[in-house]
């Protein structure tokens, strides 16, 4: 079976404050470390720290420290990594759905994804460490399915070291930047406004975003990719809704438990995308309302759930200006959206 927290089963029922915005206490290590790191404002929070090139706010550190600090891996382990906002509850409902389907077959009407939401059946592994004093419990059948956003570079070593199958997902820069612009002002506070788009964007092309910059998340991840293919599977959120199907198949194989003819011929790939479709997740009950344990409310992961709706935001020069950076950043790459 595939790993689900214990504590992350209990969902928070009562509104509150994402875990960052509230009051907790820092470590010792993560307070002398932020004294010497770089600084800039936070998209909710007030201020992020660049820690190994990478932009993160207090409570979000304090978890990638102790992940990198405790994590043991192990080979059979799957880690889901996204930038933020590239359809990482899709690819944890959908990753869950087929690891899991013998235990769990899609059609039961007790599938663990009817009765929580993604994010709480397969949690954010740095977010267990912030929130659990740097010692959760890990001990679950193999394979343990993990989600992470941290950048590749700042991966634990005993990821580095192991042959743990990293499934990685991106998204077109444009959308993602639309997407994190609406998530973020949904989790500010009353009392500290809204974001303005164009503060927003600028913070984003110069790098400061979560996990960010953006582009250096994405490169960091296909590069392994075309070194350890095997071992590092990078998928894209635009073809993922080109080609679901084949996407899905191709999880599956790398997950190593392809669908067998008998499961293709009743249906299964057609049944998993029915039940983790935007449509389905969003409709369902235990996600239109109510608060992950870290305090977002759920609703707020579901937007529109398409592929080009910077078009209705974006003006021509953003979009340009985007385009160029992309290019610029992603030049002799390979790498093309
Ligand atoms: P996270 O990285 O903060 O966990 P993530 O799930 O990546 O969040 O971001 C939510 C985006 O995925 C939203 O995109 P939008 O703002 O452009 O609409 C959300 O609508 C989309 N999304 C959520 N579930 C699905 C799904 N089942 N299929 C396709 N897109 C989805």
């Amino acid at each position: 079976m595939a790993f689900v927290n214990k504590k992350f089963s209990m969902e928070t029922i009562h509104p509150s404050l994402p875990k960052y915005l509230q009051n907790f206490e820092v470590s010792e290590e993560c307070n002398d470390l932020i004294s010497s790191l770089p600084k800039d404002r936070g998209w909710v929070v007030p201020i992020m720290y660049q820690y190994q090139g990478f932009w993160h706010h207090t409570w979000q550190l304090q978890g990638v420290l102790a992940f990198q600090k405790h994590f043991l891996a192990q080979d059979t382990d799957i880690l889901l990594v996204t930038a933020p906002k590239s359809g990482t509850t899709w690819l944890k409902a959908i990753s869950f759905a087929i690891i899991n389907r013998i235990q769990y077959p899609i059609a039961s009407k007790n599938h663990p994804l009817l009765k929580n939401n993604s994010h709480v059946v397969v949690p954010f592994v740095e977010q267990l460490y912030a929130d659990d004093n740097s010692n959760p419990d890990f001990s679950e059948t193999p394979p343990r399915l993990f989600a992470t956003h941290v950048p590749y570079v700042s991966l634990p070593e005993s990821i580095h070291n192991s042959k743990v199958k990293i499934v990685y997902m991106c998204r077109n820069p444009k959308d993602l930047f639309i997407s994190a612009f609406h998530f973020t002002n949904k989790l500010r506070p009353e009392h500290m406004g809204t974001n303005s788009m164009e503060e927003m964007f600028d913070l984003f092309c110069k790098g400061v975003f979560l996990y960010g910059p953006y582009w250096d998340h994405v490169l960091g991840f296909w590069n392994e990719s075309l070194k350890r293919p095997k071992e590092v599977l990078f998928l894209k959120y635009e073809e993922m809704k080109e080609q679901p199907t084949t996407q899905v198949r191709k999880l599956a194989e790398f997950y190593g438990c392809p669908f067998t003819p008998e499961e293709e011929k009743e249906g299964i790939v057609d049944a998993i995308l029915g039940l983790c479709s935007f449509e389905s997740l969003s409709n369902m009950e235990v996600n239109k309302k109510g608060y992950l344990p870290t305090g977002e409310m759920k609703q707020a992961y579901f937007r529109k759930g398409e592929v080009g709706d910077w078009k209705n935001h974006l003006t021509a020069e953003m979009a340009e200006k985007l385009d160029m950076i992309t290019e610029c950043k992603f030049q002799g790459s390979g790498l093309k959206f």
